[in-house]
């Protein structure tokens, strides 16, 4: 979880992705605008935005938008002969949706990226199709580790892994918290069941003890049943490996059933629907921890966050607007980037789309988010995992990374 002084002043040179964009660095250029215009070049933004974890998806749409709008007024954008254009596909959280959707995008012969999915559920299946079609896809939020260990050269993710959030989650709990006992309770998602038993292995490693273990559907609206059982067990801490819809509900119902204990999950908490939801009285106290440091403590998170409220007044970024942010950019990158060393209008052959998944997989620049560089699979290299905790009706930092 150690995220090095080097790497946060680094962050400092704030993101090298857009200023590689807008300088111009990195290759010789041969590419140019045509007498016709431009290249259109088509960025997918898969996330679920009718149903499912609406809140994370309309910001993963907010984040893309953001990074794509910039690009696009930039002067290295233009001269490299391109422009590109957002396609938003609502996936609903669904993996059978999620595939319907990838196809869409996969027929498109100018989309060559896509910035997608949120759910791990989703994106494990699309990202097979997207391989097919020699599609780059980063994800910004899917931390189900399956999803890099395919064998798929075209999969990245700007966030970490499960099999790292799980143990931070056990460490934050045990050694930072106190607590010696958990109810452990996944959504039967790859998500879900993936977080909850990551947790539990560390929170026993730990020396905790798991006083039992229960499904439940991230379609699920009554937990009364389970929270009669789980109450008999008292707890020290209630763990769940889910996201915020249906957590939520769990979380108010736990409380009014008299479970006196705290809620705790990941990252899919993390918002404040869960709050909302929840209930601000219910929640007070609860738990989550998410992926990397909180944006407002990054070297260029003031910028981004000035930059976002221009563009959407009134609005808070979501959990992964910043990362969809930075997963745009990385696109964008490597697509300017075979502009110019093999013509714009090249950028959607097979042979330009091979470029491209080659120069996303050689990345290593500075985002809002941090340092962003890919290990062999396409994992982030940048492995911090922040708690929180609700306080008067908000998600405050309780602990950085240790
Ligand atoms: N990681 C947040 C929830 C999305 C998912 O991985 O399924």
């Amino acid at each position: 979880m150690k995220v090095s002084t080097k790497r946060l002043l680094a962050a400092a040179s704030l993101l090298v992705a857009v200023a590689m964009i807008s300088t111009g660095c990195g290759g010789s250029s041969s590419s140019s605008s045509t007498s016709s215009g431009p290249t259109e070049v088509k960025i997918g933004i898969g996330a679920p935005l009718t149903a499912g974890a609406t809140a994370l998806g309309q910001g993963m749409v907010r984040g893309a938008e953001l990074a794509i709008e910039q690009a696009n007024a930039s002067s290295t954008v233009t001269a490299a002969g391109l422009k590109f254009t957002p396609v938003s596909g609502d996936d609903q959280g669904d993996p059978k949706t999620g595939v319907t959707v990838a196809n869409t995008f996969a027929s498109d012969p100018a989309l060559v990226g896509v910035m997608g999915h949120l759910n791990s559920g989703v994106s494990i299946p699309a990202s097979k199709v997207y391989a097919d079609k020699k599609i780059v896809m980063i994800s910004p939020a899917s931390t189900n580790p399956a999803l890099t260990q395919q064998g798929l050269s075209n999969v990245f993710r700007v966030c970490t892994t499960d099999a790292v959030q799980g143990p931070a989650a056990a460490d934050f709990a045990t050694k930072l918290l106190g607590f010696k006992s958990a109810y452990v309770v996944d959504d039967s998602t790859p998500y879900g069941e993936g977080l909850a038993k990551a947790f539990a292995d560390q929170f026993t490693a730990n020396g905790g003890k798991v006083l039992g273990t229960a499904k439940t559907s991230d379609k699920d609206s009554d937990f009364n049943a389970l929270v009669t059982k789980i109450k008999a067990t008292s707890p020290d801490l209630l763990y769940y490996g889910g996201v915020y819809n249906a957590g939520a509900l769990f979380a108010k119902q736990a409380k009014d059933g008299g479970i006196k204990s705290p809620f705790m999950g990941g990252d899919g908490l993390y918002d404040p629907k869960f709050i909302e939801l929840a209930g601000a009285a219910q929640a007070e106290g609860d738990f989550a921890t998410s992926v990397g440091l909180p944006t407002d403590k990054l070297p260029a998170g003031q910028d981004f966050l000035a930059a976002y409220a221009k563009k959407y007044p009134g609005q808070d970024p979501a959990a992964y607007d910043a990362y969809s942010y930075d997963a745009a950019n990385v696109i964008i990158s490597a697509v300017v980037q075979a502009a110019k060393s093999s013509g714009a209008d090249k950028v959607t052959s097979p042979a330009g789309r091979d470029e491209i998944i080659k120069n996303v997989a050689a990345t290593n620049l500075v985002g809002v988010t941090g340092a962003i560089s890919f290990d062999k699979n396409g994992d982030t290299t940048n492995k911090a995992i922040t708690l929180y905790q609700v306080s008067g009706g908000k998600w405050i930092t309780k602990a950085l990374p240790q």
